[in-house]
């Protein structure tokens, strides 16, 4: 996850309903459904848990992002579960949180973005989580991803989730990576776990023979237009958006996945729950 601005993130609360919308338009899933089935675990008994959830501001590196705890706050609030902004920020937070109650604890800093369930020690962290919940966004928006070549771009913490998820499914995983020796490290772990995929070198070949894209690399512009055609589908977690041109989020209108928190932060709440 590239470090969040403000401008990134100042639309979420308010645009929760619009944004759920549109995701069942292009999924047929709910962002709590996604969450549930990304974290392997039933609606219901999404539904059937009541914890207190707090998220914690964190000060420390490069400080508070504005709008980042009162975002991360809304997603939860919007999922249906009682959630609070501490007062007091880091270890001070903390505290608060536990003493007021709270089972589950969101907070990030520079390096990592972290749920916690102080009952049950369960952690998640925010690059698996994104990983995870977009490729399940994606399944749904392909009508299921057995059998299908699916380019990963990035073999970063999300893109080595979204590997593991995508291959579970039944896709045919290749993955590029700028850096060669990210995408074999990459490869090795799959492989331990009993299952493969492609290394790719050559970017433009890799983005010319394929539809389905899983761009979890923090680079602008990687998918350039000419790539994208009437059957491109696109799970893009992260800011900035790797997709080439202005107007190209009306092109691929129910055909890109794309937000800044709201994926990643649902997941990870299935996760801990
Ligand atoms: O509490 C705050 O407002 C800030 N400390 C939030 C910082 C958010 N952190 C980031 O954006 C980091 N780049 C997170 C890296 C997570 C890696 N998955």
């Amino acid at each position: 996850m590239t470090r969040l601005k403000e401008k990134d993130i100042n639309q979420i609360a308010e645009t929760l309903v619009v944004y759920n919308n549109d995701l069942v338009r292009m999924t047929g899933c709910t962002l709590k459904e996604i969450a549930a089935q990304a974290s392997g675990k039933k609606i219901d008994y999404l539904d059937r848990q009541n914890p207190l959830v707090a998220v914690v501001p964190m000060t420390c590196g490069q400080g508070i992002i504005e709008g980042f705890s009162e975002s991360v706050a809304s997603i939860i609030t919007y999922l249906g579960f009682r959630t609070v902004i501490t007062n007091n920020s880091d270890a001070g937070g903390v505290a608060e949180a536990v003493q007021e109650g709270a089972e589950i604890l969101f907070m990030a800093d520079d390096h990592r973005f972290v749920a916690i369930n102080l009952k049950t020690g369960k952690v998640s962290d925010n690059g698996d989580a994104t990983g995870k919940g977009y490729v399940t966004g994606l399944k749904h928006m392909c009508q299921g991803l057995e059998g299908k070549h699916v380019l990963l771009l990035g073999a970063g913490p999300v893109g080595n989730s979204a590997a593991l998820t995508l291959v579970r499914y039944g896709a045919l995983v290749t993955v590029f990576d700028i850096d060669l020796s990210a995408s074999q490290r990459l490869r090795g772990v799959i492989e331990e776990l009993g299952y493969s995929v492609q290394v790719e070198t050559d970017l433009e070949s890799a983005l010319a023979r394929h539809q389905i894209f899983v761009d979890a690399c923090p680079a602008e512009n990687v998918i350039e237009l000419r790539y994208i055609s009437k059957n491109t589908k696109i799970a893009a977690p992260g800011i900035p958006l790797g997709v080439q041109g202005l107007g190209v989020e009306q092109l691929l209108t129910d055909r890109l996945l794309h937000d800044p928190l709201q994926i990643g932060v649902a997941t990870m709440l299935g996760e801990v729950l």
